[in-house]
């Protein structure tokens, strides 16, 4: 039996929460407190973690570990991505790329696991195509070779298909450590 860790990061009310109760559904643990953020119109954030963990076909498990986004927290990242296996970084289609914090995750994974895979989830797209468009462009300048998909995290079809780009980036990456 195996067990896959997987961290998904990305700025508050991105919908990380929503992408671990998605995938676990509904049974994942969150530790929701009232967001004391004026800036975000939400009544409650996370304040620690979500974690989920799923029973994978063929035995394996999926611990699934939603961050909390704030720059505050981002001590706890290098902690959470510590023996992980792979990673998902969730973007905001309805804000620009050029302003929002992506590059700041990105950058703290390159430090602290330099090596792990990663997808990239374009959340809130909705109609918006060309905010998926620019998301897209800035991507392939920033990070060039990670996957990046659409993503409605409440849709358990669309966040299967983000977990199996993901799960097949880290059998490749599994089959590269083995040739080392
Ligand atoms: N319309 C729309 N709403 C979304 C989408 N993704 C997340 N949400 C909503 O955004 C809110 C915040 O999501 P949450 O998972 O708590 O964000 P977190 O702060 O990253 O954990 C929730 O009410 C979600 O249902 C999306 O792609 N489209
Ligand atoms: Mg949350």
């Amino acid at each position: 039996m195996r067990e896959h860790k997987v961290v998904v990061m990305g700025p508050l009310g991105v919908g990380k929460s929503t992408l671990v109760q998605t995938l676990t559904q509904g049974q994942a643990v969150a530790t929701e407190a009232r967001n004391s953020d004026p800036s975000v119109g939400k009544e409650f954030t996370t304040v620690a973690l979500d974690y989920g963990d799923i029973a994978l076909p063929g035995g394996d498990r999926l611990r699934l570990y939603g961050t909390p986004g704030q720059q505050r927290f981002s001590y706890l990242w290098p902690i959470l991505l510590a023996g992980a296996q792979g990673a998902i970084v969730l973007v905001d289609a309805g804000t620009h790329p050029g302003t929002a914090q992506a590059a700041m995750y990105l950058q703290a994974i390159a430090e602290a696991a330099p090596r792990l895979p990663v997808v990239i989830g374009v959340t809130r797209c909705d109609d918006n195509l060309p905010a998926l468009r620019a998301w897209e462009t800035w991507l392939q300048m920033h990070a060039p070779s990670l996957p990046v998909m659409p993503l409605d995290p409440r849709q358990m079809p669309q966040a299967m298909i983000l977990m199996d780009v993901l799960m097949s980036q880290i059998e490749c990456n599994a089959m590269v450590t083995i040739d080392e």
